[in-house]
């Protein structure tokens, strides 16, 4: 745990917006510009575990939102519905998951600040055995890369 930890606190210097932390590989953590009303901000990534151990994502925090959540997605009556992971987000030795629009994803709940398009920032992630991990969040707009995020479906997160 104190090497990884250590390994954590060497400065991420990536051309490539990925992040690495001990068999975990993070790619490209993007968030979708959201309405300046929106009650949360959607965040994705690109999770690679090349170890031979599970490890789950549990959660995290940063300084854009006043909480940060992983969020599970399943279709119910054929709509698409969210709620807590409540056991976090399994990576199977060798998995490789991406949180994507209309999956499971990071919710970014009562925004601080709303970056903008291209912007980045930071966000903490927090795994049951890689430990915390620092990320950057970029921002994109609407309609690259993956799917359009479903930013309506976010609103029906209820609060707790
Ligand atoms: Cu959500």
């Amino acid at each position: 745990m104190a090497a990884l930890m250590l390994a954590l606190a060497v400065p991420g210097i990536s051309a490539a917006h990925d992040f690495k932390a001990g068999s975990l590989e993070l790619k490209h953590p993007w968030s979708a510009k959201a309405p300046p009303v929106a009650p949360v901000l959607g965040g994705y990534l690109t999770i690679v575990n090349t170890g031979a151990e599970s490890d789950r994502l549990l959660g995290g925090s940063t300084p854009v939102a006043e909480r940060l959540e992983i969020h599970d997605s399943s279709i119910v009556d054929g709509i698409a519905r969210m709620r807590p992971a409540k056991d976090g987000i399994e990576i199977a030795p060798g998995a490789t998951v991406s949180l994507q629009p209309g999956g499971a994803h990071i919710m970014l709940v009562n925004p601080k600040q709303r970056p903008a398009e291209r912007e980045k920032f930071k966000a903490t992630l927090q795994f049951e055995k890689a430990g915390s991990v620092e990320v950057e969040f970029v921002v994109q707009g609407k309609g690259k890369a993956t799917a359009t995020p479903p930013a309506e479906d976010h609103n029906a997160h209820g609060k707790p």
